[in-house]
């Protein structure tokens, strides 16, 4: 009997540059010539050329710029191999990820030509593979020769200009002389100039320059690339769905499909086993190649999201027979559970909710979005994807939103999520621009793509909703004053994914892109249901894609001040953020000293938002302007994390009107200056620890009331009613005039309410409102009642004890932002960034370094310049 299908992976990778169009493969095949270097499979070019000291790491300093020539050349990888023993096997070659334009040759031959890096290309090299092989793919420098398409071109104009004109007013005379082309060599108007000229190749879009990230693109093999020694038939495509889930949980149907590479007569056997131990066996036959059978799981153990239960993860085994042989089998861990999305009326408000139902209970999504890792996407390490997506889970996330610039993430990302009990919002990747889906060999890749992709991820657990791309539609309605099919994306995002879908996954929900709303052009970017971008803050536009009125706010940055949060209806807020600096130390890592300095170029240069000063408006009506590096970190992320403590608090006590709040972003692709909660290095900011306390399951917040009153809100997300004693405090500062009380507080799962309140609470810069659980439900909840750098602190001093892997904090006076530095990465620390009134303590656990080796100290910050 044979034995099932098995892979080889092909290891031992050489890699080449030459200028583009001069590699010739029978030189290139032949022995000992030229210059290559060895190159990790999966990886990418400029990994290699790094560990080989070809160019120094482009990350560092202005080394961007020094490495562009990367891209401009054609890359030659090489692999001689030794052709393993198949027997009457069929033997195929099987790249799971080309990045992008490359051609492939196996001795001398070639194979084919493909340019999608979403897509495996696989190649039957069963009458072509001998005893010795040579192996040689070719990447073409990914931009070559493409054009920028019409349409494409008409809309980056008209988007820019619609964003530089206030509304009412005169567009200004330096954009008017733009083009495509200058925003493009000048790196101008970041995002718009960066991808035109791409939009037609299947090629992460961020790759080339985003407002948070340098134009380095990723080239080279970034997915492992296999031989698959198939004896027979091979599984094409298996299916794990919930057909139907009591609504007690006391069984649940599932169904097994399988789809195989031959209409010849093949069984499937597949075994389900529990976690505890339970085992389900079934057998079907496959006809014209697809089969089906069905599971009635009793007591099923239910998949949820770490804050409502357990992730308890089946082992799916599945075997492929052609007779009594077993040709094929996988293996891999599914859950059980459902997720729909309720888009019911709004009784209340208006509109339509768009609220997450797991396993038929609505929740309040919590999380960030998510990008790859590095620009390096090809390198990310398994242990990254475990660390960042675990990053989350300790933040008390429950949703990622995997923005659709970057890339279909790594297996590894999905098992995180998986394990950690976190729902994927899964966006396809396409971003910001129009693209031109007339073009019929485009229509092709795309449906490939999704087909491939559909298939690949409809089995995770934590899979909860399919989005058509990143801000399109929206954009491009900003532009154009509507969405009416045409040649932009339309037939992408309205019919081919959509179609994709409903065809390999048929249960996920799929929504046309983020944002998106039902109620017209009016509500495409989500005012009145859907989803919504709320960037009123940061970059001052609305989802309308308007900026302020000229006099609307008394200084631009009170035009995107974090306050403007308090305004926003929106149903599901997908995205909402504001800039900060890493640590000090990060920064340190990745800038020279000389460089280090305010607004330096090297130091704006790794700062892409369109304008590196955008945020000083921003802190000029909050903190005050920095002077030094050390206020600029402290400031900016002070900044972010009283901003995303504020959002939060608000669209939380908004459930279930607005039942979703979306970060952006949680991590970063290469050390800079951007919205992230997490820096490249894996190092939290002051909005990671401020993000987190926001988000746990059960949390307070104060409200202040127009008409002089305060509120306390409490909102429950738990999946148990809690009742409580909460203490509230109305104290100044310096501790010698405070009110404290106690109250019960009674609250339902889903539940968001106002527990207490009190008429003219006098306000002050030196005061401020404090409320803490007597049993630690919730994180305390703390208001000041003026801008960060108005705050009358007074004198405060913190007293730190280290404990055996903590450190005991205690603050005569109030301290603000205490922050533990945190010199090096991988430090975890359970809180930080947090305030200590007079005579409070805590205690914070370290791993991942000695206590005693890391600094404390409070943020006492200077007053707002209002010049
Ligand atoms: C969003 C994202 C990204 C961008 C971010 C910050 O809307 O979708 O395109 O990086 O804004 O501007």
């Amino acid at each position: 009997m044979n034995s099932p299908r098995k892979y080889i992976d092909l290891e031992g990778f050489e890699v080449r540059g030459l200028e583009a169009g001069s590699g010739d493969v029978a030189v290139l095949s032949g022995e000992n010539n030229g210059d290559w270097l060895p190159v990790q499979v999966p990886g990418g070019v400029h990994d290699a050329l790094i560990a080989a000291g070809r160019i120094q790491h482009p990350f560092y300093g202005a080394n961007e710029i020094d490495s562009r020539w990367v891209a401009d050349k054609e890359w030659w990888y090489r692999l001689r191999f030794a052709g393993p023993q198949v027997g009457a096997s069929q033997v195929r070659l099987v790249f799971e990820g080309l990045d992008t334009v490359a051609d492939v040759w196996l001795n001398e031959e070639l194979l084919g030509h493909h340019e999608n890096m979403f897509r495996p290309a696989e190649f039957d090299i069963t009458e072509r593979i001998k005893a010795t092989n040579v192996l040689l793919v070719r990447f073409t420098p990914p931009l070559l020769d493409r054009e920028i398409p019409d349409e494409t071109r008409a809309t980056v104009m008209k988007t820019i200009r619609a964003f530089a004109t206030p509304p009412g007013g005169e567009t200004p005379p330096e954009i008017e002389n733009l083009t495509v082309e200058i925003l493009e060599e000048t790196g101008q108007g970041s995002i718009l100039g960066s991808i035109p000229r791409s939009t037609s190749l299947r090629k992460s879009p961020f790759s080339f320059g985003w407002d948070f990230g340098p134009r380095i693109p990723n080239i080279g093999l970034w997915r492992p690339v296999r031989l698959s020694i198939e004896p027979g038939p091979r599984i094409e495509g298996h299916h794990f769905v919930v057909d139907k889930l009591w609504s007690r949980h006391e069984r649940a149907l599932v169904s097994v499909a399988v789809e195989a590479s031959s209409v010849a007569p093949l069984t499937a056997r597949v075994t389900l086993a529990s976690p505890s131990g339970a085992i389900f066996n079934e057998r079907f036959e496959l006809i014209d190649g697809s089969g089906s059978g069905q599971i009635s799981v009793p007591r099923p153990e239910i998949w949820w999201t770490h804050d409502l239960g357990g992730q308890p993860l089946y082992t799916l085994t599945i075997e492929l027979l052609e007779g009594s042989s077993v040709v094929d089998e996988l293996s891999e861990q599914v859950g059980i559970r459902t997720v729909s999305v309720d888009q019911s009326d709004d009784h209340t408000e208006g509109g339509k909710l768009f609220q997450f139902r797991l396993n038929g209970v609505p929740v309040f999504a919590r999380g960030a979005n998510w990008v790859p890792p590095s620009m390096f996407v090809g390198s990310i390490e398994a242990e990254t994807y475990r660390d960042r997506v675990g990053l989350a889970r300790q933040a008390n996330f429950t949703m990622l939103r995997v923005w659709g610039g970057g890339i279909y993430e790594h297996e590894a990302f999905y098992q995180e999520c998986d394990k950690l009990g976190i729902m994927v919002w899964q966006d396809f990747m396409f971003a910001c621009l129009d693209y031109p889906s007339e073009r019929v060999e485009l229509q092709r890749e795309v449906a490939l793509e999704a087909e491939y992709q559909v298939k690949r991820l409809r089995n995770h657990p934590s899979l909860a909703l399919w989005a058509g791309n990143n801000e399109i539609q929206s954009l491009h309605s900003h532009a154009w004053g509507n969405v009416d099919p045409g040649n932009w994306g339309w037939d992408f995002f309205h019919r081919i994914l959509p179609d994709a879908v409903s065809d390999y996954d048929g249960v996920t929900p799929y929504w046309p892109s983020s944002p998106w709303g039902e109620g017209g052009i009016e509500d495409i970017s989500g005012s009145s249901s859907g989803d919504k971008h709320s960037w009123e803050v940061w970059h001052g536009i609305d989802s309308k894609g308007r900026m302020p009125e000229p006099g609307q706010f008394p200084s631009v940055g009170d035009g995107r001040h974090y306050r403007r949060y308090a305004e926003d209806k929106g149903k599901f807020v997908s995205e909402f953020g504001i800039h900060s600096s890493p640590e000090l130390a990060t920064l340190q890592r990745w800038i020279a000293e000389p460089d280090l300095t305010l607004h330096s170029p090297v130091f704006d240069g790794h700062n892409k938002d369109s304008s590196p000063r955008k945020g000083d408006d921003l802190l000029a009506v909050t903190t005050g302007l920095p002077r030094t590096i050390e206020e600029y970190v402290l400031f900016t992320q002070s900044v972010q994390a009283e901003g995303m403590l504020l959002g939060i608090e608000h669209y939380r006590r908004r459930q279930p009107h607005t039942s979703g709040a979306l970060i952006w972003q949680f991590n970063d692709v290469w050390p800079g200056f951007s919205w992230s909660l997490v820096d490249y290095d894996g190092v939290p900011k002051a909005a990671y620890f401020a993000a987190s306390r926001a988000f746990s399951a059960i949390a307070a917040s104060f409200l202040d009331r127009e008409d002089g009153g305060l509120e306390l809100w409490l909102v429950n997300n738990s999946p148990s009613a809690a009742d409580t004693d909460i203490e509230v405090e109305l104290a100044n500062f310096s501790g010698s005039d405070s009110k404290k009380v106690v109250v019960g507080a009674h609250t339902e799962p889903g539940e968001s309410k106002v527990v207490w309140e009190a008429e003219n609470v006098s306000r002050g810069a030196d005061r401020f409102a404090w409320a803490s659980a007597k049993d630690s439900i919730f994180p305390a909840a703390r208001k000041h009642f003026a801008e960060i750098g108005q705050l009358e602190l007074g004198e405060s001093e913190l007293t730190v004890e280290v404990l055996p892997e903590a450190l005991r904090i205690r603050s005569t006076g109030y301290s603000y932002m205490v922050r533990i530095e945190q010199p090096s990465p991988g430090i975890h620390l359970s809180d930080n960034c947090f305030d200590l009134p007079d005579g409070r303590e805590q205690i914070i656990a370290v791993r991942g370094i000695d206590p005693s080796a890391l600094a404390v100290a409070s943020f006492t910050p200077r007053g707002p310049s209002r010049s």
